[in-house]
């Protein structure tokens, strides 16, 4: 006989109404805001975590039509901060279901030899010791139920290194070694972790990195369709709501005019 099993489609319809909750860190823009987006409309609560009050002020009374929402302003390169946030949270909220890493930015972009150090250095806290603490605080209650599911938003810059990018490229690298080394660590316990690797995707992003030089930043993303936050936000949707046998544990998702961290297919250019 046949023994090979199969199961039905789960429609992303059914995951509605069943009481989930996800944390979201850089909730109040880019990817993180338009994950907070696409959970809401399908009835996961949420917890929106950002540095700006009055954004995540305006995003919580945008979404609480929808579903139960709280706000952690907190910046996510700070311990302290952080663990104070997640701590001040009611016992009901800790145990999540998802916890979305999204915190993450570039500053500068600069040979070596030209970088500017605190650059280098917020980069590394954002990124990578941000997304620790994160972690850290909030897996003894996903261990504590058996389940729970890690989504570290990394980025091309995690599988390949680009001309100055230096020590961000180090920054994403670092967070796709920690996804693997947490994924190996928590084999067993019900936990997933899930990595993603956008590549160009326009959000405020580029313009942080070229603080606030919105020509350099516009340049970025000229000559071709790039991903918006959106086309991200769906993905992280798409691998939380698999079956719990279902790990999406690396995906790398391109503008279609993108082969690899450095070639980009513009018009005219
Ligand atoms: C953002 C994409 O190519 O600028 O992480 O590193 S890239």
């Amino acid at each position: 006989h046949n023994s090979t099993r199969r199961r039905k489609i789960v429609s992303l319809e059914k995951f509605q109404n069943m009481n989930k909750k996800a944390f979201i860190t850089g909730a109040t823009s880019g990817i993180g805001r338009a994950s907070a987006q696409i959970f809401a409309d399908n009835k996961i609560d949420l917890i929106i975590c950002g540095r700006r009050s009055e954004r995540l002020a305006l995003l919580e009374k945008e979404l609480n039509k929808k579903v139960n929402i709280k706000s952690l302003c907190f910046d996510v390169s700070d311990r302290n901060e952080t663990m104070d946030a997640i701590n001040s949270l009611p016992d009901n909220w800790k145990p999540i279901d998802f916890l979305i890493n999204n915190a993450g930015n570039a500053h500068g972009l600069s040979l070596s030899q030209d970088a500017n150090l605190d650059d280098w250095e917020k980069m590394l806290d954002i990124n990578v010791k941000g997304v620790m603490y994160v972690t850290k605080a909030l897996l003894p209650f996903m261990l504590e139920r058996g389940k729970g599911h890690i989504v570290n938003i990394s980025s091309i810059a995690g599988k390949e290194v680009y001309l100055k990018g230096n020590a961000y490229c180090a920054s994403k690298h670092a967070l796709s070694a920690f996804s693997d080394g947490l994924r190996l660590d928590l084999n067993g316990t019900g936990i997933k972790v899930s990595s993603i690797n956008p590549g160009a995707v326009n959000t405020e992003f580029s313009e942080v990195r070229f603080k606030g030089d919105k020509t350099k930043a516009e340049n970025v993303y000229e000559g071709f369709e790039p991903l918006v936050a959106e086309d991200i936000a769906e993905l992280i949707y798409f691998i939380v709501s698999r079956p719990a046998h279902v790990t999406i544990s690396d995906s790398t998702i391109l503008p279609t005019a993108q082969a690899s961290a450095s070639l980009i297919h513009r018009k005219n250019g």
